[in-house]
This record gives C-alpha cells, sequence and structure tokens, in this order.
C-alpha cells in the first residue's frame, strides 16, 4: 500500500474497529473525525463517501470503503495478518464469526442505540427486548465451539470487531445495568487480553477510551469530537 489510507472516523463509533485493526497491522492511515454532534455522518460530503451515512469510511488507493466488516476483510486479506488464507481450514470459521459480528451482534446493538429507527411507536420496548436478544447472543458466543480465536493471543479481524461490542453496551442505549462482561468469563479473558495488546492501547489512547477499554469501559474523553 502507498499511499496512506483515510479513516472517517468518531471516538468510540465503528471507526474503532477498523483503528484497532490499522494499528495491528502498522500501516500508515490518518483520520478525519466526522462530527457527530451536528450529524457530519448525513452531510452531502459523506454521503458521496458513503450513501448509508454511517461511520466507518476507509479512504483507499481504490476508492472509498465502508462497512466495517468489508473493511476489516479487506484489511486482512491485504496483510495475509488477522484473517486465515483462503485455503486454510481456519479460513471457514473465522469468516463465519466475522460475519455474525457484522450480520447478527452488530446490528442488535444498533436497535439498543437508534430504537426510534426501527420502531415508531415503541422504542423503550424494543430496547427491553433487545437487551434480552443480546443476553442470548453473548451466551452462544461465550459457548461457542469453533471460535478458536477468541482464546487465543492472536489478533483477528473478529477480534478487533468483537472488542468494541463488549464495550458500547455497558455505556450506551439507555440503562446499561443489564450488562455485566462477567456473566461471560472467556468474554471477559478476551476482553482483558485484547486490550492489553499494545496496538489496542495506542487505538484507546488516540480516542480517550481509558486503559481497560473492554473489560472495565468508562466513558470516554476523547481529544476532538464526540461519540454520539
Ligand atoms: N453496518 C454499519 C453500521 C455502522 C454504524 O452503525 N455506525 C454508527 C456509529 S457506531 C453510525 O454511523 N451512527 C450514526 C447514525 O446512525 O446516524 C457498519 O458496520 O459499518
Amino acid at each position: 500500500m502507498t499511499k496512506p489510507l483515510i479513516l472517517h472516523y468518531a471516538p468510540d463509533n465503528a471507526s474503532f474497529c477498523v483503528r484497532l485493526a490499522l494499528e495491528e497491522l502498522h500501516l500508515p492511515y490518518r483520520t478525519v473525525l466526522v462530527d457527530r454532534a451536528t450529524g457530519g455522518q448525513k452531510s452531502a460530503d459523506f454521503l458521496t463517501l458513503n450513501p448509508n451515512g454511517l461511520i466507518p469510511v476507509l479512504e483507499t488507493p481504490h476508492g472509498p470503503l465502508f462497512e466495517t466488516g468489508a473493511i476489516l476483510l479487506w484489511l486482512a486479506d491485504r496483510s495475509g495478518i488477522l484473517m486465515p488464507p483462503p485455503l486454510d481450514p481456519a479460513r471457514g470459521p473465522a469468516l463465519q464469526w466475522l460475519i455474525w459480528l457484522a450480520n447478527t451482534l452488530h446490528p442488535t446493538q444498533r436497535m439498543l442505540f437508534y430504537p426510534d429507527q426501527y420502531t415508531a411507536t415503541a422504542p423503550e420496548a424494543l430496547r427491553t427486548r433487545t437487551r434480552t436478544r443480546l443476553t442470548a447472543l453473548f451466551d452462544l458466543l461465550e459457548s461457542a465451539s469453533q471460535a478458536d480465536w477468541l482464546d487465543t493471543e492472536a489478533p483477528s479481524a473478529q477480534g478487533c470487531y468483537l472488542g468494541p461490542l463488549l464495550r458500547w453496551p455497558a455505556l450506551y442505549g439507555g440503562q446499561t445495568d443489564w450488562f455485566d462482561l462477567r456473566r461471560w468469563p472467556r468474554l471477559m479473558r478476551f476482553a482483558q487480553s485484547y486490550e492489553a495488546r499494545p496496538a489496542a492501547r495506542r487505538a484507546s489512547d488516540a480516542e480517550g477510551l481509558g486503559p481497560q477499554p473492554f473489560s472495565a469501559p468508562l466513558p470516554c474523553h476523547p481529544p476532538e469530537g464526540s461519540a454520539v
């Protein structure tokens, strides 16, 4: 990769998953803040990069990319790190969990954070139902087989995605006391080991997410911008 990559981000947003990967891969990149306070993700300029009006976008030498899971996979494939290569037997399960995070766990969390986008009449009822659903999803991941990436020291695309997904329910989406990572010891171990990685520390410092962003999340104090 010759031209530096450009990450359009807001602190503690899904862009953090991508920042984790960029730091893990030691890739040169610069960041452009999307101002959540003024709805920058819906501005005309941003919509030319991502017509969905959602963060993140990664500008690459071949054009802008949106969707967190796709960006992580793109980075993994180009670097040969973070994801087993195509013919490796571990590739299938790794893809399976990456897509599960992008397709199931993350969209379910969005119902907690943006209930008004999913119901016109009963946002709090939706949030209550969603907390139950998320608890079941975390239970499923806790006891999942074919998820060795949860138990290893090695960085992965799935790890970069999961870390923030273990953080956000503790901080956002109205009532948060339903979420206690101690219920899921395997996920807790993952969170503690992933946040201790030098790449995670650099990424967390850049966005003011504190020393234990995944296992003991505190509200962020970013040097610029806002999470919501
Ligand atoms: N499926 C998208 C979801 C991204 C997403 O939910 N981004 C949030 C920030 S974490 C966002 O842009 N929210 C602002 C909004 O919904 O207007 C992806 O994975 O990139």
